[in-house]
């Protein structure tokens, strides 16, 4: 029985330092980037508002600290462009940037749109500082998927 103890001890020791040494390089560096893709909306593609909103682009801040989105330009291959209202991703958080109509909230934003934006098959999302800087993209080229995680 001791013995078995030790091993199950041993074990969830690795266990915690593997976890350690996976997220420690992440905390350290850090990025506001693009997070996924969901470019399929679930469902017939009819044009419905909530279905417009299930087409989004989610946005990662892996960092340390809250960072203000305000200015940031969101783009697809064909240059539909999204600009950033003031909106502060916390640290650590998400924000998803839906394709219909909403009113801005916790988590989410809204291009306003009535119609999809990102193609089905093959895209690129941009996303651009305020100086017109690329900040990160992420393309996607397949039908099989609905989402791309980037
Ligand atoms: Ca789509
Ligand atoms: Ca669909």
């Amino acid at each position: 029985m001791p013995r078995i103890r030790t091993v199950a001890a041993a074990a969830a020791l690795a266990c915690v330092a593997g976890t350690a040494l996976a997220t420690a390089p992440a905390q350290a560096a850090g990025s506001v980037h693009i997070y996924k893709v969901y470019y399929d909306s679930p469902g017939s593609d009819r044009g419905g508002n909530s279905s417009l909103n299930a087409e989004y682009v989610q946005i990662r801040n892996s960092t340390g600290s809250a960072f203000q989105m305000k200015g940031h330009t969101l783009k697809d291959a064909s240059n539909h462009r999204y600009t950033f209202p003031s909106y502060r991703i916390s640290a650590g958080k998400t924000v998803k940037v839906h394709t219909g109509k909403g009113t801005k909230s916790a988590g989410h934003l809204y291009m306003g749109r009535s119609w999809y934006v990102w193609n089905n098959g093959k895209d690129k999302a941009s996303l651009y500082k305020p100086s017109g800087a690329l900040r990160d993209s992420c393309s996607y080229n397949s039908t099989r998927a609905d989402y791309k995680m980037c």
